[in-house]
Order: C-alpha cells, then sequence, then structure tokens
C-alpha cells in the first residue's frame, strides 16, 4: 500500500488522484499536517500525519501496511526564504523520518521530489548538465541539495530503494501551488481568467524551467515503475518539459484571450529566479528510464485556460 505525504498540496493531490485511478482507493492513503484541501480529504481515505514526528508516521505505516511513501510535504523557496530554520527542520525532519523508515524495513520504497533550486549563480544556465557546480542560494535550495545527498547515501549504505527526480517549475489548475518562486505560471492563467491582467512578480525577461502537471505526474509514476536497475542515479534525476519567460507566457495566452496585458513588479523573489538555471539537460532521464514529456507552452496554455473556465462555469 501506499502513503502520500503532503497529499493536499500542488503535487501531492494530483499524485493521489492518479495513483488512486492506478492501484485502487484502498490501496492509497493520502496524508497532511491539516485538512488543507477538502476535497482531497473527501476523495478517499486520509490520515492527519506530522511528517517531521516519527512516531506519528510509524503508527500510520504500520495502521495500513504501507510499502511506498511518497513525500510530497515541503516549505518551498520562496516562504523557506521567511523562515529559515523552519524550512530547514521541516525539509530535512521529514526526509530523515521516512528514509529511516526505509532504513528499519517498514517501508520499502521512497520518493522524494528535489527541484531546480539544488543550482545556484555558478551553475551554467543553459542546457544545466545532471553533473554541474551546485551552490544553491536559497535555504529550500540547500536542503533540496542536501538531502539528494542522503538520499544517495541511505541507497549505498543500507540498500534504501529511493527515487527522486529534480521538478521544474510546476503548473497545474486544479490545486494552487504554495510559496514557491515559479508560482506565477499558475497565478497568470487564474488572473486572466478574472480580470484580464496579471501584474508578474517577477521581471520580463526571467526564464526558468517549466513543466505541465500530467508530465510531472507521469514521471513521478514513471520512475517509481522503473526496474530498479534502471534508476541509475540515486540523488535526483535532472527532467524537463519546456522553458518560458513572464512575456512568452503572456504571449501564448493574448493568443486566446487578446485583451490580456502584463505589468511588471518584481520583488524579492527576482533574485531566486535569477539564481536558477533557464533550462535543464535531462537526457540521463531520457536514456534511463524512458522519460519524455508531452506538453509545450501552447499545449499547457490551452489546457490550463480550457480547465479553470470549465472549473468557473461549473461553480456559477
Ligand atoms: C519553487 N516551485 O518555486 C518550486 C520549485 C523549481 C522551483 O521547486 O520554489
Amino acid at each position: 500500500k501506499i502513503l502520500i505525504i503532503g497529499a493536499c498540496g500542488q503535487i501531492g493531490s494530483e499524485l493521489t488522484y492518479k495513483l488512486r485511478a492506478i492501484h485502487g482507493d484502498e490501496n492509497v492513503i493520502a496524508s497532511d499536517i491539516n485538512y488543507g484541501n477538502v476535497e482531497l480529504v473527501n476523495s478517499g481515505i486520509f490520515e492527519i500525519v506530522d511528517a517531521m514526528d516519527y512516531a506519528s508516521l510509524n503508527v500510520c505505516v504500520e495502521k495500513h501496511n504501507i510499502d511506498t511513501v511518497y513525500l510530497m510535504a515541503a516549505m518551498l523557496s520562496a516562504t523557506g526564504e521567511k523562515y529559515p530554520n523552519k524550512a530547514w527542520d521541516l525539509n530535512m525532519t521529514s526526509l530523515f523520518n521516512v528514509l529511516d523508515l526505509a532504513k528499519a524495513n517498514y517501508i520499502k520504497k521512497v520518493f522524494w521530489p528535489s527541484s531546480i533550486a539544488v543550482f545556484g549563480p555558478s551553475t551554467p544556465k543553459i542546457d544545466t548538465p545532471q553533473y554541474t557546480s551546485m551552490e544553491p542560494t536559497t535555504v529550500y535550495g540547500i536542503t533540496k541539495q542536501v538531502g539528494e545527498r542522503w538520499c544517495e547515501y541511505y541507497h549505498q549504505k543500507y540498500g534504501v530503494d529511493v527515487r527522486s527526480i529534480r521538478y521544474p517549475g510546476i503548473i497545474s489548475w486544479k490545486t494552487l501551488p504554495g510559496g514557491g518562486t515559479t508560482d506565477y505560471a499558475v497565478e497568470i492563467y487564474h488572473k486572466a481568467l478574472e480580470n484580464k491582467s496579471y501584474d508578474c512578480f517577477l521581471n520580463d525577461a526571467s526564464m526558468l524551467p517549466m513543466m505541465y502537471m500530467e508530465d510531472a505526474i507521469k514521471a513521478t509514476v514513471d520512475i517509481m515503475d522503473a526496474a530498479p536497475e534502471k534508476i541509475k542515479i540515486r540523488s535526483s534525476y535532472n527532467l524537463a518539459a519546456m522553458s518560458f519567460t513572464p512575456v512568452e507566457i503572456a504571449e501564448s495566452i493574448k493568443k486566446h484571450i487578446p485583451e490580456f496585458t502584463i505589468s511588471y513588479s518584481p520583488d524579492f523573489r527576482q533574485e531566486i529566479a535569477d539564481s536558477w538555471p533557464k533550462s535543464i539537460d535531462d537526457s540521463s532521464a531520457r536514456e534511463d528510464w524512458n522519460w519524455n514529456h508531452s506538453y509545450d507552452l501552447e499545449a499547457t496554455t490551452k489546457e490550463m485556460l480550457t480547465q479553470l473556465e470549465a472549473l468557473k462555469t461549473a461553480k456559477a
């Protein structure tokens, strides 16, 4: 059976729905620190679990006979800069708790998401390679980079089957992202439909790697389904689909909403965005476990606007 920690979040919620569709509702237990996402909480088996509390985690794992854990709880980059100690505590303690459950053989398999935030200003920005300089300048990035080292360590020393992906910014319509630097690429679609305008917290030229949720979920399912010998990298895999600037996403929205306008008021998140790569070389993931993406910017925009519009109509 599967446990998803942080199931109320942007990726956790859609991962829960997908894994239930694949493995059956009774085999996928959703959990989070609170009832933050009513739709998700009401959609199946749900437990309140504090990922920072080993005992509470262990009780849940034993109660439901869990063998696989997806640890999707984390404090993201922008919030992490506001609460550095808390970000460190949450991101690291939750990872150690889950890795230790696997080390003690309570569970067999772990998924832990890393991020392109592991890279920093000294990293080559275009087609960032799998192995390169990594000097992250955000607390979030530091937790992800250190987390990667620990994943590899637990795999090598204790044989823990942990698998990881360096997600780019994830774009989705079901659940809002919370506290990240790439969140603008979700907000912009909501504002385009509500106000026909968006004031962007990054400047016009901020190119970042991004991915549509369906691709991110597919990657997550695929890496976990792959035979263990295919997973040659036990720190974390580079993963990519598309890269664009705020100007380019605005242009793609204008093709559907011609009156749409964008303005720019960069805030503290600009510095974070400037420290990250513009595009990612993910050839290892494509070679090792056959990763490929489906959604480019045009397809993402079409899907986002269609789905959000349908949601609006359904609520009205
Ligand atoms: C953030 N969405 O903005 C996250 C992500 C690529 C960055 O990990 O913090």
